[in-house]
Parts: C-alpha cells; sequence; structure tokens
C-alpha cells in the first residue's frame, strides 16, 4: 500500500491498483511478486478471492493474478519491480488494525522465500506471527520441518525491517524445545526487571530524572505505535548514559533493550508436541509463564519422512502404521484447555483465516501460556499441495478439525472462556479423508479393515464434537 507520490519514481511496468477502504482513499495497492524466488506452488492464485471459481474449486478465470512461465525477460522486469517495492516505505501503523487479514496482510513479513516443499501448510502460519510481531520477537525453534526450512544455514527465511529489526531465532533440540522457549521468557524477563531496578538507581544518582524513569516503566506498550514510542524513550535513555563511567549507567546502558516488551514463541511439529516434546510442553504451559506455542501440525513426523505421531488420525496410513492407524488422535487442545490457565485454539488457515489472524492477537496478548494448534497440509498426505487450503476446509467442515478459541481471561470477566468458531459438520469424514492418498491407499490394499477404520474415524469425529459442544455448555453455566 503506497501513498501516489511515492510512486512517482516507479519502474513503467510497476502495476499498482487504486486501494480499497476510507483510510486508503487515494492510496496504491501492488502484489509484489519476487519472480527469482517464486515456487510456481500456485497457493496465491489457487486463494484469491478476485478469481471465479469452478465446482472443483478451480480457479476457472484469473482476474487479480495469473500465473506464467518464468523467463529471462521477465525475470529481468519485475527484478527492477521488486527492488523498487521492496525499498517503499511501510504503511503507517495507524492506518491499520493487525487484528484483522486485511490489516495483517499489510505488514512486511519478516519470514520470505524458506526452502519449504512449494505449497507447504506450516509457513504460511509463520509469515503472518512475523507479520505481526517479527520486530519484538524470539522464537526458539523445535527440530523438524520448520527447524529445517528456517535455519538452513548460512542462509535464513527470517528476515528484517528497514531498522534492521527482526525475529531472533534458534533451535536447540527435539525434545527440549519448550523448555528451551522457556529459558528464553525468563531471561528476557530477567533482563526487563534488572532494568527497571537499575532506572530506580540511575534515577537516584540523579542519571535520569523520576518523571523519565516512570515514563519508561509504566508506558503502555500493548499497540504497534506505542512499542515504537517506547523504543524512542530507550534510544533517548541510552544516549544519556552512553559513555557515562558511572557503572549504574553502565549497566543499565547494556540491558535497557528490555525495557521494550518482548514476544517469545515456541514453534514446533506434532511429533515434537504430542510425542517427544510432550513432557517439557505440558510442563511449560502449566508453569503459568507468559510464552506462545505454536504447533505446526501436519499429523506426522513430516521431515522425516511422514512417521505416525500421537496426532495422526485413526484409519490414516502413515510410516508405523502400514496398515492404517489403529488407535485415534489425540485432543491436545481439550487436554490444555483443562488446566485453566492456559489460552488454548485450535486453527486452520484454509477453513477460516480471520479466526487465525484473532487467534495468533489473542495468544500474544494473553500474558500467561498459550498454545495454538495449527492444522498444516502437507506433502506427506498425498494430496494436490496447490489445493491443500481447500482439503483445510473439509477437514474443518467435516468435524475433523473443530475450530474452537479457549481465553482464560474471558473467565475472569465473568464469560465463557471457550469460544467455538466452526459449525457442525456439514459432510463425513469420509467425504474429506478420501480426499487424501494417506487414505485412499488403504482402500485399495486391505479395503475391508478401511472401511471398519473409516466407520471408526467417523464415531471420533462424532464423540469429540459431542464432548467439544458439553464442554461449552458445561462452561455456560
Ligand atoms: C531425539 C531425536 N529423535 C529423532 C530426531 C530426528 N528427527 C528430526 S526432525 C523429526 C521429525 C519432526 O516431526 P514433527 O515434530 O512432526 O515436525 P514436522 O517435521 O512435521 O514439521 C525427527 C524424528 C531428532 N532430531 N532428535
Amino acid at each position: 500500500m503506497s501513498k501516489t507520490a511515492d510512486l512517482k519514481k516507479a519502474p513503467k511496468s510497476f502495476k499498482a491498483a487504486n486501494a480499497v477502504g476510507k483510510q486508503f482513499k487515494g492510496m496504491k495497492c501492488t502484489v509484489q511478486v519476487s519472480t527469482q524466488d517464486c515456487v510456481g506452488c500456485t497457493l496465491c492464485f489457487q486463494v484469491c478471492p478476485a478469481h471465479k471459481k469452478g465446482k472443483d474449486g478451480k480457479p476457472t478465470e484469473a482476474k487479480a493474478l495469473k500465473m506464467v512461465t518464468n523467463s529471462e525477460a521477465l525475470r529481468k522486469r519485475e527484478d527492477a519491480n521488486w527492488k523498487f517495492f521492496m525499498n517503499l516505505p511501510e504503511i503507517e501503523n495507524s492506518m491499520i488494525s493487525t487484528t484483522t487479514i486485511k490489516g495483517s496482510q499489510l505488514k512486511r513479513p519478516l519470514f520470505e522465500f524458506s526452502g519449504a516443499c512449494g505449497g507447504c501448510g506450516e509457513t504460511p502460519y509463520i509469515k503472518l506471527v512475523t507479520q505481526l510481531f517479527g520486530d519484538r520477537m524470539l522464537i526458539a525453534n523445535a527440530t523438524g520441518c520448520s527447524s529445517i526450512y528456517g535455519g538452513n544455514l548460512p542462509t535464513t527465511p527470517y528476515s528484517q525491517r528497514a531498522d534492521g529489526r527482526g525475529p531472533a531465532w534458534s533451535n536447540s533440540l527435539f525434545e527440549d524445545n519448550a523448555e528451551y522457549g522457556l529459558g528464553m521468557r525468563q531471561t528476557v524477563s530477567k533482563m526487563a526487571s534488572q532494568a527497571g531496578e537499575l532506572l530506580d538507581a540511575a534515577y537516584a544518582e540523579k542519571l535520569i530524572t523520576k518523571k523519565f524513569a516512570t515514563e519508561l516503566t509504566k508506558a503502555s506498550q500493548n499497540t504497534q505505535d506505542e512499542i515504537e514510542e517506547q523504543r524512542e524513550r530507550v534510544a533517548e535513555l541510552k544516549a544519556k548514559l552512553e559513555g557515562s563511567s558511572n557503572v549504574i549507567a553502565k549497566r543499565l546502558y547494556h540491558v535497557a533493550d528490555y525495557l521494550v516488551k518482548k514476544s517469545v514463541w515456541i514453534f514446533g511439529g506434532d511429533g515434537w508436541a504430542y510425542d517427544i516434546g510432550y513432557g517439557g510442553l505440558d510442563h511449560v504451559l502449566a508453569s503459568g509463564e507468559n510464552v506462545n506455542v505454536m504447533v505446526l501440525d501436519t499429523e506426522v513426523y513430516s521431515n522425516t519422512g511422514g512417521q505416525m505421531s500421537k496426532s495422526t488420525p485413526r484409519a490414516a496410513v502413515a510410516q508405523f502404521a502400514a496398515g492404517g492407524k489403529k488407535m485415534p488422535k489425540k485432543d491436545m487442545g481439550m487436554i490444555f484447555s483443562t488446566y485453566g490457565n492456559v489460552y488454548v485454539a485450535r486453527v486452520a488457515l484454509g477453513a477460516n483465516p480471520g479466526q487465525v489472524v484473532k487467534a495468533i492477537n489473542e495468544a500474544e496478548a494473553y500474558d500467561g501460556p498459550s498454545i495454538i494448534i495449527a492444522y498444516a497440509h502437507c506433502i506427506n498426505h498425498g494430496i494436490n499441495m496447490a489445493l491443500g487450503l481447500d482439503q483445510q476446509k473439509k477437514a474443518v467442515a467435516s468435524g475433523h478439525w473443530p475450530l474452537y478459541r479457549y481465553n482464560p481471561q474471558l473467565e475472569d470477566e465473568g464469560k465463557n472462556p471457550l469460544h467455538i468458531d466452526s459449525k457442525e459438520p456439514t459432510i463425513s469424514f469420509a467425504d474429506y479423508a478420501l480426499g487424501e492418498n494417506r487414505y485412499r491407499m488403504l482402500k485399495m490394499s486391505n479395503p475391508e479393515m478401511a472401511d471398519e477404520l473409516m466407520a471408526m474415524s467417523q464415531k471420533d469425529v462424532d464423540k469429540a464434537w459431542k464432548f467439544l459442544k458439553g464442554r461449552f455448555k458445561a462452561l455456560e453455566e
């Protein structure tokens, strides 16, 4: 989104449409593709709401976006456009609301061009989180796909704003990631409290005024503009302290940046969260500390070729479950919602992107532990990856993946903490599942077993829905 004046020096081939929305009057909007980095997954083309779609969900008429074959000439032209686009000023924070899809998408992603499979279902969640909090984020990443495409060193898809701020990212092990993130949280909190104590000492030594010290400790940091204002205060503080030989001044200078609120995130797959790292995850969520967990749930250990986890649904074929998984899927969301102090959300971008934006914002705002369990379609499911988001929609429509948010804060306000965001199932579990090879292959190799497991799976879904609705009702009373 740009002011018309900013586009004066744009290359001739640079495209921009009139922006839609009252607050954007007179502005221009561009969706610029980096042709050097596009992997041709077609997801953007598939989901574009401007395109008319046929019965099979595929666009029949392209409007805003068109897939074309890359060429040297195209690359050259779009390289110039990309360079120009990347140097355009960022949209002003006051013009957008990052609690909406539109607002969130006008912010610069600080995660770009990963080496994940074309059409990966995990990466859009990461991109979105970095759009919302990337400039002050710390990420502990469990080993898995997200640590491989997220840390393909010496390159990294994690990026930075023009001022150099971006996510701080690290990966420890597969099995200790929640604890690793907890360590980040505790360090950040300790540094911030130390900075607070040193501010008092600095005031006592007359290095700064009491008014300034109070502003630095009491400033509200709930919006992006407030965060930027706090950064300015910290810069002013550091300028005052710089070069001083006073011990307090020296120590405060080194921890002053922690006076700006940080956002601690813990990323990992279902193999980590449901199985190998579960004990640690449980411990960290029960600790009450302010961390945000994002489970990128592909329902298998994706990075090592698709082994079953406790998230794998019954009837699906996976490694170690060649004859179809016999046991039902573990309902981790419901488990953690019984703790009472944990924010829990179950989300699926392909089904309801608005709910995902809401959940991520709520999880971050909640001053305690949060977990978001995000459905991520995967190449291991044996699907057409270009239609992964449609498959997500079907997972929700069948009731296999109910969408909900459990916010303990609401309970404190005397409201029902559980909010169910998806409707009663409209299609059967088989209607959803048989669109994926992981279920279909059993039907071919062992039809009787496939039918038996499919019938049990339908019962699993029915039971889980009944349970969810019962929970909602119980919390209502
Ligand atoms: C203790 C340990 N066991 C096994 C591995 C090998 N390993 C690396 S990634 C991975 C699978 C991760 O699966 P998941 O957590 O579901 O994440 P995804 O790849 O699906 O995103 C495994 C088994 C390891 N790194 N450490």
